[in-house]
């Protein structure tokens, strides 16, 4: 079963500059930088709190709940990373799992249409979160990434290529070390977005850093619109 929350193209839509933070990946008040990254044009957000330093209990809880009434009021769709419990208790537009995670199926048993990410780094794993209902896919680190410990090695844009000559057509978004310059790239080679953390969260003005990437991925879809004619 797939979440029909959004309609497959209003899922890529919304995928296409997608900001991921928790409050460790920020210098700043992470709600205003949420303030400005949503002012600067991200399409999604993604609370993803872990890793040292990560708020947990109530603070943590507390912190979604008021990042969650940000992204309503500005009709930005809310992921939850892992923590379905918190997703469902915060009333999240869907969740985000990894390969070591609660098990794709099971959190599509819980969620129900709510928006189901899985992350992929090759096209196996890619085929079995598709078969478990994931809604898109997370690919990546593309590139070197220092935000998160345990990352696998850079995949580099042909993941992302080959993963389409293979056929997967599912929503796709890039991962991992990507910013304003290489964003383009990463649409090009097939993704329909962009996710990502330090390029915004550690910015120095976070609103222009998310309005560059928004104009990079928006240069590189035309392009891609030109060249393939798909629209997509
Ligand atoms: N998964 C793969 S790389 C990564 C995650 C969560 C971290 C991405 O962070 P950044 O700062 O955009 O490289
Ligand atoms: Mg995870």
């Amino acid at each position: 079963m797939r979440g029909n929350l959004l309609d497959e193209a209003a899922l890529r839509r919304a995928l296409s500059v997608y900001f991921i933070m928790g409050s460790n990946n920020c210098r700043k008040d992470p709600l205003h930088v949420l303030s400005e990254a949503i002012e600067g044009g991200i399409t999604l957000f993604q609370f993803r709190e872990k890793g040292s330093g990560a708020l947990k209990g109530k603070e943590m809880a507390e912190l979604a709940w008021n990042m969650r009434q940000l992204c309503r009021r500005h009709s930005i769709p809310f992921i939850v990373n892992d923590d379905v419990d918190l997703a469902l208790e915060v009333d999240a537009d869907g969740v985000h799992v990894g390969q070591e995670d609660e098990a794709a199926v099971a959190v599509r048993r819980r969620i129900g249409s709510r928006i189901l990410g899985v992350s992929a780094y090759n096209l196996q794993e890619a085929e079995t979160a598709i078969r478990n209902g994931a809604d898109y896919l997370g690919v990546g680190p593309l590139f070197a990434t220092m935000t998160k410990e345990d990352a696998k090695a850079a995949s580099g844009l042909a993941s992302v290529s080959e993963l389409r000559e293979r056929g997967i057509r599912i929503p796709v978004v890039g991962i991992g070390g990507i910013t304003a310059m290489n964003a383009g790239d990463v649409i090009l080679s097939g993704a329909d977005g962009v996710s990502v953390i330090s390029a915004i969260s550690m910015a120095e003005i976070p609103v222009e850093a998310a309005s560059a990437l928004k104009v990079a991925v928006r240069e590189a879809s035309q392009r891609r619109t030109g060249q393939t004619g798909t629209g997509r």
